[in-house]
């Protein structure tokens, strides 16, 4: 997949990208849906919707607004921004609560399938003079049953020290911060990268307007973004968090749990942080 990077970095730029992000993905082929299931999920938000009308007595001038601000968010690109940020954590939450291993995260907007792959120990991809702490990010990924899974693929993407993510945002090598590595014959990972920095959603496009108009603010606190994936295992899409971050208990995106703070610590190495975290898969 190739993703159009963007030539500056307004709300609509990183927002078109993130749009042809999701109609390259194939994520639009595997919708199946009954005549029955279509009916009772639209007939229940619609009537939803009617019900906030009636209740909070919406003006013409209020349903005019909604109407323009629905239209800016498809001009801005933002529909995969805005359902991710404000409805992604219950679609997350319905399809992990069977798990008896880790249940994860949202995967957000920024995912690129297919980045580079290395064998662990790696250094992800990076600028010579990439900005930040060195974070050495290591750990094991295991079944639900305690065994190591070899070979064990991790998939890692976070933003940079400015908040910013390679193909998302002009200016930044293809796959920055963007890796896939494999783990040793005993699920063991060692991945040396950079913290990345508290990130804002773009502010300038249709989301930032409501957020500006509501009163609200665009911080998700600092993340890594995973995949971690093993032979005859459920896929794990995780973030994890950095303790003291801000944001961590008003992440706009609702996507932080207890259990996805890291426990960071000085690197042993003198140089930067590390960090370790085990990963547990279910069976499929
Ligand atoms: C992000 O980086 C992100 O992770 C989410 C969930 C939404 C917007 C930007
Ligand atoms: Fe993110």
């Amino acid at each position: 997949m190739t993703i159009e990077t963007p030539a500056d970095a307004t709300a609509a730029k990183s927002g078109n990208a993130a749009t042809d992000s999701f109609r390259n993905s194939g994520k639009l082929a595997k919708v199946d849906a009954s005549t029955e299931r279509v009916n009772l999920l639209a007939s229940k938000l619609v009537k939803a919707a009617n019900d906030i009308i009636l209740e909070e007595r919406v003006s013409y001038d209020e349903f005019n607004a909604l109407k323009a601000w629905l239209i800016k968010v498809g001009d801005d690109g933002e529909w995969p921004l805005f359902l991710d940020v404000w409805l992604e954590h219950s679609v997350e939450e319905v399809a992990t609560d069977h798990r008896e291993g880790n249940k994860g995260s949202i995967e957000g907007p920024y995912y690129v399938p297919e980045a580079p792959s290395q064998n662990s120990p790696a250094t992800i991809s990076m600028r010579e003079d990439e900005k930040g702490t060195n974070l050495l990010f290591q750990g094991q990924v295991r079944s639900t049953d305690g065994s190591a899974l070899k070979n064990a693929k991790i998939e890692l993407w976070h933003a940079d020290e400015e908040g910013f993510y390679s193909q998302f945002a002009p200016g930044i090598p293809e796959w920055n911060l963007r890796g896939t590595f494999i783990a040793d014959e005993e699920g063991n990972f060692q991945i040396n990268t950079m913290q990345p920095a508290p990130y804002q959603i773009p502010t300038d496009g249709a989301c930032g307007q409501l957020i500006a108009a509501a009163g609200w603010h665009a911080w998700r606190p600092a993340h890594l973004h995973l995949k971690v994936s093993a032979e005859g295992h459920e896929l794990l899409t995780a973030q994890l968090y950095f303790p003291g971050d801000e944001h961590n208990d008003d992440d706009i995106a609702s996507a932080v749990k207890p259990e996805l703070l890291l426990d960071v610590q000085p690197a042993e190495s003198g140089n930067g942080k590390q960090v370790t975290y085990d990963f547990v898969l279910d069976p499929v």
